[in-house]
């Protein structure tokens, strides 16, 4: 999978997406990530990039031009059906149905605004897929930019090694995940449940498949509505809603 990043500020990009499981998957050669300067496609004589909004107001936006060149730079070196998407608190939110979707593309190019904004001109003329990261306001979409490369990228098959694999994680069948121990066994008093020391396979995974319901029940109880669940499931999400005790189910 290729990633091409339109921005004024290459070096988040390079820095931000060169180490760890990312950095590793680039190595690889699985991946790659292309910061372009739009800078380098302004033709102002004083490489300017942005001026004053029309209307007037505070704040400078991001020109046309340079945004459309650098663009079109790029698409005309890929191949054809490259997505393209604009990083905007605009835009739908960000999920993992959408990671998922991204992950099966080729070539993935995103722009990133800065400022104000971009003159809305070039957006119409692209018309990109905009994409928000979630409801607030970054100083840029590089940020953005970011984290939805880290969430495509380490769904392309060979980034994540055996161990950090995804087989079981939140979000793969719309729950939460269930909790995780490690050595020692007893920690400041508190102790491993015992199933999990048990050996017996299938009670750890009733146990563990418990555990994502009542977590989900007690953090993020509007996810259960879209959830794939089992009639035991339901039953059990029945049973913790009839029983009236204001905090956290354990
Ligand atoms: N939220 N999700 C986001 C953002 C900054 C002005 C356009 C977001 O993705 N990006 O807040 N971006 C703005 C800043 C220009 C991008």
């Amino acid at each position: 999978m290729r990633f091409y990043v339109l921005t004024l500020f290459t070096e988040m990009i390079e820095q931000g997406l060169s180490h760890s499981v990312i950095g590793r998957g680039i190595e690889k050669g699985l991946l790659s990530v292309e910061a372009v300067d739009i800078r380098n496609f302004t033709e102002d004589k004083h490489r300017r990039v942005d001026d004053y909004g029309y209307g007037g107001g505070a704040g400078m936006i991001m020109q046309a031009q340079p945004v459309y060149d650098a663009y079109m730079s790029v698409k005309n070196r890929v191949k054809d059906g490259a997505r393209l998407i604009y990083m905007s608190p605009q835009g739908a939110v960000f999920n993992q149905k959408k990671a998922e979707e991204l992950s099966k593309a080729e070539d993935i190019i995103i722009l990133c605004g800065h400022y104000e904004g971009i003159d809305q001109r070039v957006i119409d003329e692209l018309e990109p897929e905009e994409i928000s990261i979630g409801d607030f306001v970054l100083t840029g979409g590089e940020l953005g930019a970011m984290v939805l490369i880290d969430a495509v990228s380490r769904l392309v098959p060979g980034v994540l090694n055996k161990e950090e694999s995804f087989e079981d994680e939140s979000f793969s069948d719309g729950l939460l995940e269930y909790p995780q121990y490690t050595r020692p066994y007893e920690f400041m008093g508190r102790c491993v449940p015992d199933v999990l020391l048990s050996g017996h396979h299938e009670n750890v995974e009733k146990w563990r498949q418990r555990q994502k319901i009542i977590n989900t029940f007690n953090k993020r109880p509007e996810l259960l509505k879209r959830a794939e669940l089992s009639e035991e499931e339901r039953q059990l999400i029945e049973e913790l809603k009839n029983n009236q005790h204001g905090g956290f189910y354990k």
